[in-house]
């Protein structure tokens, strides 16, 4: 990362190729032809701990835009070859219903070019010279709505696990780790056993109640890059990185220990649930979601003719 880190600007392949390294981090893409100013704040907000992609050529930036996936973008108005007024609305195009938050900045602040920057939808607007201790306060309070809005789409309320919509995207940067650096991860479907008789004969509020602890006991049985993700009703995936078969099925099988230990109680009555459970190994000869989920399917299908309450690989 060092090499990255002092650059005169950002080399994007490199980035691109390394994204999964630093994925735990907030990478903000800067468009400015200045290059003592994005050598200036690169090294600034990298001190902060985050990944600043710092390029002069904004058309490179917009064609690399999905590859680099940033989590905020800080655009200059006034550059050589193109207007940032231009490249705002081409990066909103691009990133239709994502949100992503934009900072224009420019030496000119007049009433009428910050109007025009709020009109054309960016989220703030900061003068030059910049202030870099108040840049890195406003960049870190759009950085903190986004995470904010994605909690709140990406997460399904009742379980406080990812929902679907996380799963594809989550899936692809497992897939391009595998591809890379050939480790491989797994697959885990999950699924509450008989669990139409609880909601039958305790009812639909005492089933929810199942679902979060089960979702709880599988968030506590986990390591912390592990990814839950709520698939259906009472079905759930787990994505789990750098493992392999025979390393899930032992954490899998603790899991369903622990979780079938658990007394739930309703009608003055105490009952106990189970869950099945498919483990499939992704290989990297074959990485498409829907065969693959397909395959880990067929697992848990396995486990639940083998009398449920069980793993299978
Ligand atoms: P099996 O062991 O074969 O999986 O049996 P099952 O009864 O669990 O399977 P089935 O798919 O027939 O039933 C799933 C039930 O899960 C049916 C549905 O009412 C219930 N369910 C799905 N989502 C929710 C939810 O959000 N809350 C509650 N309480 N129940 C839910
Ligand atoms: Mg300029
Ligand atoms: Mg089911
Ligand atoms: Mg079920």
């Amino acid at each position: 990362i060092s090499i990255i880190y002092y650059e005169e600007y950002s080399n994007i392949d490199e980035i691109i190729e390394r994204k999964s390294e630093f994925e735990d981090k907030k990478l903000i893409l800067l468009i400015d032809d200045d290059t003592a100013l994005l050598m200036y704040v690169k090294e600034h907000l990298e001190k902060y701990g985050w990944i600043v992609i710092a390029v002069a050529d904004p058309d490179r930036a917009i064609n690399s835009y999905y590859d680099l996936n940033p989590d905020c973008v800080i655009i200059d108005i006034h550059m050589k070859d193109k207007n940032g007024f231009d490249v705002l609305v081409q990066l909103k195009e691009k990133m239709k219903q994502q949100f992503i938050p934009t900072i224009m900045i420019s030496v000119d602040h007049s009433k009428e070019t910050r109007m025009k920057s709020y009109r054309l939808g960016t989220d703030d607007f900061i003068q030059k010279p910049i202030d870099i201790e108040e840049f890195i306060v406003r960049i870190n309070r759009q950085l903190e709505r986004k995470q904010a809005i994605d909690n709140v789409m990406l997460i399904d309320e009742l379980t406080r696990v990812y929902n679907r919509k996380f799963l594809a995207q989550t899936y692809e940067r497992f897939v391009s780790s595998l591809k890379r650096r050939r480790v491989s991860f797994c697959i885990a479907l999950l699924d509450l056993d008989h669990f139409k008789q609880v909601n039958d004969t305790y009812g639909h509020t005492v089933g929810d109640e199942v679902l979060a602890t089960f979702a709880d006991t599988i968030r506590k049985g986990l390591r912390v890059n592990d990814i839950i993700i709520r698939y259906g009703g009472e079905e759930f995936i787990i994505l789990l990185p750098e493992t392999k078969a025979n390393e899930a099925k032992p954490v899998l099988e603790r899991i369903l220990r622990e979780f079938s230990n658990i007394p739930f109680e309703a009608n003055e009555e105490e009952f106990y649930c189970s869950f099945s459970s498919g483990i499939h190994e992704v290989q990297s000869s074959e990485t498409d979601i829907t065969r693959n989920i397909e395959i880990a399917d067929g697992a848990l299908y396995e486990a639940k003719q083998g009398g449920r309450n069980q793993i299978k690989v």
